[in-house]
């Protein structure tokens, strides 16, 4: 895994419109993904194939796509210089995910993590589809048809990343070298943060809503949603000592304040919890205030939205038309 910002490289990441956004995605995927986009080539996907991939709504699917790609505009993705579509505008993706499945062991298929949490989730074994257990093969893809190098995620995805670049090395040994090896890159202090609820689970925004911060909760939900936020017993703020739940409050608070740790556990040294929450709140608060001006001006008009999302079909199709043509040509199919 590289630990210093990469430049010059090509960088691919997604995220699923499963759900309003949360401070988890933000700190652990968005925010590195503003860091990486100036000196790199950056290509920001809405993987809606793969949010349907569990039982879903279609009748709110098309908001929560354009939550979204507003999401990512109002977080800092310039879209002028970074590719920003939907992953369903390419077809080129479903399609090449069909050529690796044909290559994807189905040993390590079984032991990915991810598959195994959401089928637990669900009501039924009939519940659970066949895209959701191929689903690593298809964010493969998202991946490879872009000859993409570095994959800014949070820590939940690097199991996948290790899939594709498996995917990717036996793909380029039968076949002739074809793809790009990628590589993960994950935030060092908010690769997971943990649900507010229960700090054993990571903040998902498929979870309960008192368990994460929407980037687009009010004030006052914030404020509500912190103060009720599980604690450990002892009050003491320590980044090293104190219990999952408050050390993932810290966290936090770190990731929004920008101060550092030495600061922070002074800071709060003789404070009551209610005292830090209430500092905590507030952080959180002022730094998402410009971010929700920005995301309201966009998600209010969607023309210019829906202008940007066809630009950036039309620029994503010609990278992974080629490629997968390629890939089509070394796999012998005429
Ligand atoms: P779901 O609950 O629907 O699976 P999610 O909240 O886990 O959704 P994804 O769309 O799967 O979100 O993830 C988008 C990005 O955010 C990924 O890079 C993922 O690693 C990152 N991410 C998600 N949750 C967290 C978290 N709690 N902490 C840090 N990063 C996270
Ligand atoms: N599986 C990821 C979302 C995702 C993705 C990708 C991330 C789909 N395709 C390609 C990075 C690159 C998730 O659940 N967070």
């Amino acid at each position: 895994m590289s630990t210093e910002l990469p430049s010059n490289k090509t960088i691919f990441s997604g995220i699923q419109p499963s759900g309003v956004l949360h401070i988890g995605n933000y700190l652990g995927a968005i925010q590195q993904w503003i860091a990486l986009q100036d000196a790199n080539d950056a290509i920001f996907c809405i993987v809606d194939e793969h949010a349907i991939t569990v039982p879903y709504d279609p009748k709110t699917l098309p908001d929560r796509v354009l939550d979204v790609a507003a999401t990512y505009i109002a977080a800092g993705i310039d879209p002028e210089k970074s590719i920003m579509f939907i992953q369903s505008h390419v077809s080129a993706h479903t399609e090449l995910a069909w050529l690796l499945s044909t290559i994807a062991p189905y040993g390590n298929m079984s032991r990915m993590t991810q598959f195994k949490e959401k089928s637990k989730k669900l009501s039924s074994k009939d519940a659970i589809s066949l895209a959701l257990f191929s689903y690593p093969v298809l964010m493969a893809a998202d991946i490879l048809l872009y000859g993409t190098h570095v994959v800014p995620v949070g820590e939940d995805q690097k199991q996948h990343i290790e899939l594709t670049r498996l995917l990717a090395e036996r793909f380029n040994a039968q076949f002739g070298e074809t793809f790009t090896i990628p590589e993960p890159y994950i935030s060092q202090t908010s690769a997971r943060i943990m649900s507010l609820a229960d700090a054993t689970k990571k903040m998902s925004k498929s979870d309960a809503e008192k368990s994460y911060i929407a980037l687009t909760d009010s004030p006052s939900v914030i404020r509500k949603k912190i103060a009720s936020a599980v604690t450990d017993t002892d009050t003491a703020f320590s980044f090293a000592k104190s219990g999952p739940a408050v050390k993932n409050l810290l966290a936090i608070y770190k990731a929004f304040s920008g101060k550092e740790e030495q600061e922070i556990e002074k800071e709060f040294e003789k404070k009551t919890y209610k005292e830090f929450k209430t500092a905590l709140a507030d952080t959180i608060i002022a730094s998402l205030e410009p971010f929700q001006k920005k995301y309201n001006d966009i998600r209010s008009e969607d023309t210019e939205l829906r202008l940007i999302l066809g630009k950036g079909m039309h620029r994503a199709q010609g990278i992974a038309n080629a490629t997968l043509h390629q890939a089509k040509k070394n796999m012998g199919l005429i």
